[in-house]
C-alpha cells in the first residue's frame, strides 16, 4: 500500500531507526536484491560563472573577471572527457553555471562535438535550470531545445536545480530560479519525449521534514503522470562559504540523512533507485545507506567543484576498484552500469 505524506511523515519522526531502515532495506531488495549500482563516471563543471546567486551556493562566480571565476573552452572539456573515457567512463556528467554569454548553439557544439569524439559514451548533462536558461537566451520553447540536444547527442538529464520544489522555501533560498513548477515542467517535457531524468532534493538548512515529504510527493506525481526517473539523490546542504551558511552552520547529522534517504526508499515506490551521493554523506555514511534504502551510489566522479566549493571533506573521486571493494566489504554486489542503467559487468 503507497504510503501518504501524513503515514511518511509520521515513520520519518517517529519510527525507531533500525525498524526503519530495515523496512526501508527490504523495500531495496525487494526490486534489487544485493546488487549496488554504480557508474564509472566523469562530472565536468564546465563553468562557474552564473548569473544567478542561490544562497546555497558556494560555486558560482558572479562575473566573468571575479577571482577564480573559469570558463572551459571546448578543447579544454574534450581533453578531460577523453583522460575520462580513456580510463573506462562510460558516462560524462556535464552541468555548470548560467553563464550570460555563451548562446545555445554553443551548448550544441559542445555536446555534438563529445557525441562525435566518444560516440560510445553516455552524456547526462544540462539540469531543468540551464534548459529553461537555455530557452530564454534562445526565445524557443523548452521541447525545442531538449529535441536539439537529443540530436546533438543528449542521452539524460541529471537532477539538479531542484532544491525544494515547494514555493516557500525555494522563495527564500533561491527566488531567482525557476520556479518548482517550472522545474517538473522540464522533466515532463524530458519524459515525454523518451529522456530520462534524475530528480534531487537538497535537504539540511531551513526546511521541515513535511517540506521534504511534499516535494517528494510533487515527483511521485510527475513519475506517475509521465514516467522517466531514474533515480532520486538526496542531496546534503554543505553550509561553508555560502551566504544561507550564515543562518545554517552545520551539515545535519548521520541519523538525518539516513532516516531521508530511508523515507524516500518507502515513499517513491514508483522511482527504480535512491541514490547514495557519497561525495557528500561521506563514505562511511553511503555504506550504511546501501543498508537502508539506497541501491546506488552514483560513480567515480573524478573532479567535484560544487560541493568542495561548500566544504566537503571527501576526495574529490574514487578509483573503479576502491568502489567495488567497498561494496564487497558491505557482503553487496557491486553492478557497474551505465548512465541508462545499461549493466556493464556485474
Ligand atoms: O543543483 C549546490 C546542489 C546540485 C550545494 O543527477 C549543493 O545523477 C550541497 O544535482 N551543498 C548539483 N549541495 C549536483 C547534482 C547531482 C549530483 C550527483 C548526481 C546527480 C544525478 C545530480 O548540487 C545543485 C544544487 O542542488 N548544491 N550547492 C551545497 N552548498
Ligand atoms: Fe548558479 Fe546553480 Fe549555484 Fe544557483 S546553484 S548559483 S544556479 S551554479
Amino acid at each position: 500500500m503507497r504510503l501518504s505524506e501524513k503515514e511518511a511523515l509520521d515513520l520519518f519522526l517517529n519510527m525507531p531507526f533500525d525498524e526503519l531502515f530495515q523496512k526501508a532495506n527490504a523495500e531495496k531488495e525487494k526490486r534489487h536484491g544485493k546488487n549496488i549500482y554504480w557508474v564509472n563516471n566523469r562530472q565536468i563543471n564546465y563553468t562557474n560563472v552564473c548569473i544567478l546567486h542561490c544562497s546555497f551556493c558556494a560555486f558560482s562566480k558572479i562575473k566573468k573577471t571575479s577571482e577564480n571565476a573559469y570558463d572551459w573552452t571546448i578543447p579544454e572539456i574534450v581533453a578531460k572527457a577523453k583522460a575520462a573515457v580513456d580510463s573506462g567512463a562510460k558516462e560524462l556528467h556535464i552541468v555548470g553555471g548560467l553563464h550570460p554569454d555563451h548562446p545555445f548553439e554553443y551548448y550544441i557544439q559542445m555536446l555534438s562535438t563529445l557525441r562525435r569524439e566518444f560516440p560510445k559514451t553516455n552524456l547526462k548533462a544540462f539540469t531543468a535550470v540551464e534548459i529553461c536558461h537555455f530557452a530564454k537566451l534562445s526565445g524557443r520553447s523548452v521541447e525545442n531545445i531538449l529535441a536539439d540536444l537529443k540530436k546533438a547527442g543528449l542521452d539524460a538529464l541529471p537532477g539538479g536545480g531542484a532544491e525544494l520544489l515547494g514555493e516557500d522555501i525555494r522563495k527564500r533560498i533561491c527566488g531567482k530560479k525557476e520556479t518548482g513548477a517550472e522545474w517538473l515542467d522540464v522533466h515532463r517535457a524530458a519524459h515525454k519525449m523518451g529522456i530520462h531524468t534524475n530528480a534531487t532534493i537538497l535537504f539540511g538548512h531551513i526546511e521541515k521534514p513535511e517540506d521534504r515529504i511534499r516535494h517528494m510527493m510533487l515527483l511521485r506525481d510527475l513519475q506517475d503522470e509521465a514516467p522517466g526517473f531514474f533515480a532520486f539523490i538526496p542531496l546534503v546542504y554543505h553550509p561553508e562559504h555560502t551566504p544561507l551558511g550564515t543562518l545554517v552552520k552545520e551539515k545535519t547529522s548521520e541519523e538525518d540523512i539516513l532516516r531521508t534517504i530511508a523515507i524516500s526508499r518507502l515513499f517513491l515506490d514508483n522511482f527504480p533507485h535512491i541514490k547514495a551521493y557519497w561525495i557528500q554523506t561521506g563514505i562511511p555514511t553511503a555504506m550504511k545507506a546501501i543498508h537502508a534504502g539506497a541501491s546506488d551510489l552514483d560513480g567515480t566522479i573524478m573532479e567535484e567543484k560544487i560541493t568542495h566549493a561548500a566544504g566537503a571533506t571527501t576526495e574529490e573521486g574514487m578509483s573503479p576498484k576502491r568502489m567495488q571493494e567497498l561494496i564487497l566489504n558491505e557482503k553487496l554486489v557491486p553492478v557497474e552500469r551505465d548512465a541508462l542503467y545499461d549493466v556493464v559487468s556485474v
